[in-house]
């Protein structure tokens, strides 16, 4: 693969179908940050009002023309369009324009292919490569024999641009089946985690908001944190210790996008499966960015759609540092306010991952004898002990505190009360 060095000049097109300005200026803004993760520079945007996209070719014949001579004028190396363009959209624009006619999804999907690290995460983006080009294959031989560098055309299926589509599909079936193994896999880890009963916590959230830099610090863990969009591709999960001593998992997650293209919702479902098995939600919002509303919303679209609304959730602004003179914190639901580079701020946040957490647990009050060294630092461990104290009398600790209920340590300890 030849590795562009020097960022392609890119003109952005956008379509306005909806009255909604701000609605439609934040995708172009999007849009243009999600150029320059793809190491693009943006040297124009357009964008025209209609009722709905022309079928043919996105934004009407006047538009395509002005299109055409800004390009050329611009010496443009790609156009990217703010929507998924049908396969005939494509096809008319790239006979007309003299540029790299690329779409959101290919944008999206290229940052995908250049961030995924694991196995699973290029397995994926693969997948995703495919099912988008198969059926753009038609009459795209011209196309086709252009690719080879830039913007839209970078991962892992590249090699395999040039083959048929049977060999596309046989290579998509070979993928569903390397994935399938390797969900089983993390489907019988996941058993093993929940025959043990660990409180798992799940951070998600808007892409950028910060989620692994609180991760990282959270749990000592290295992780990749990068002030790019989809620093985080495929999920993490690690040790935290809360102040009481207990130990709790907690996973770092893709980040979240409006209008994330539909083949990539697919593709990139099995990495939240993840957040379907939490027992608490960290939802962590960017309070420095002026649309943390809607992303605020978006992520919880995007929940409500993975069915997790019956997990508890804990909203998380973060970036209190730099935050939006505008802000107004808006979940309705318990909410705390922080910079995840502030260590005070993340004691605060453990504290808090705490309190919701008794709300499951059971209160316990019992008095286990001294020669019980094992299950004494099971307590500590994995019940939030709140008291601990040697009685001389009886040569045993009396110990108070939170336990999980149905936890096999709630089972052991109903013997030792008195
Ligand atoms: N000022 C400030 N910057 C922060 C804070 N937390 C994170 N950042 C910065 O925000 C940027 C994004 O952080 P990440 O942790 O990579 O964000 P993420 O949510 O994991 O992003 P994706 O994995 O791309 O979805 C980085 O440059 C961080 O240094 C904070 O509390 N204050
Ligand atoms: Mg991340």
């Amino acid at each position: 693969m030849e590795q562009k060095t020097e960022k392609e000049k890119a003109v952005l097109v956008g379509c306005q179908t909806s009255d909604d300005d701000s609605r439609f200026n934040y995708s172009m803004e999007e849009l243009a940050s999600l150029t320059e993760t793809a190491q693009g520079e943006v040297i124009a945007s357009v964008s025209q009002k209609r009722d709905q996209p022309h079928p043919a070719t996105y934004v009407g014949k006047g538009k395509v023309s002005e299109l055409k001579a800004l390009a050329a004028e611009l010496d443009a190396d790609i156009v990217i369009f703010n929507d998924e363009l049908s396969p005939s959209q494509k096809r008319n624009l790239a006979a007309e324009i003299d540029a790299r006619i690329i779409d959101r999804t290919q944008l999206i999907l290229d940052i995908f292919a250049q961030r995924a690290r694991s196995k699973e995460g290029k397995l994926q983006v693969e997948l995703a490569q495919l099912q988008y080009i198969l059926p753009r294959l038609a009459g795209q031989g011209i196309e086709l024999s252009r690719l080879g560098g830039g913007i839209g055309t970078r991962g892992p299926g590249e090699t395999k641009l040039e083959s048929d589509r049977r060999h596309i599909r046989r290579r998509i079936d070979d993928i569903k089946e390397q994935l399938a193994v390797v969900v089983q896999h993390r489907e019988r880890y996941r058993e093993r985690r929940k025959k043990n009963k660990t409180f798992q916590i799940a951070i998600v959230g808007y892409t950028n908001a910060g989620k692994s830099t609180l991760f990282n610090r959270l749990s000592e863990a290295e992780s990749y944190e990068e002030n790019q969009l989809f620093a985080t591709l495929d999920p993490m999960t690690r040790k935290l210790i809360l102040p009481s001593g207990f130990h709790a998992l907690i996973t770092d997650t893709v980040g979240f996008i409006q209008d994330l293209p539909t083949t990539l919702i697919a593709a990139f479902r099995s990495t939240l499966e993840e957040v379907k098995e939490a027992d608490l939600i960290l939802h962590v919002v960017d309070m420095s960015n002026p649309d943390y509303f809607q992303h605020e919303k978006t992520v919880g679209k995007l929940l409500e759609e993975l069915e997790v609304n019956n997990i508890p959730q804990l909203t998380v602004y973060n970036k209190r540092d730099i935050r939006h003179p505008d802000f107004v914190p808006t979940s309705a639901g318990t909410a705390i306010q922080i910079s995840a580079f502030d260590e005070t701020n993340r004691q605060q946040l453990k504290v808090k991952i705490e309190q919701i957490m008794m709300e499951f647990m059971e209160l316990y009050d019992v008095y286990i004898p001294s020669t019980e060294g094992k299950l004494l630092s099971q307590l500590k461990n994995e019940t939030i002990l709140r008291e601990l104290r040697f009685e001389e009398s009886n040569q045993d600790y009396h110990c108070k505190g939170y336990a999980l209920r149905n936890h096999t340590v709630t089972g052991l300890l109903k013997r030792y009360k008195r």
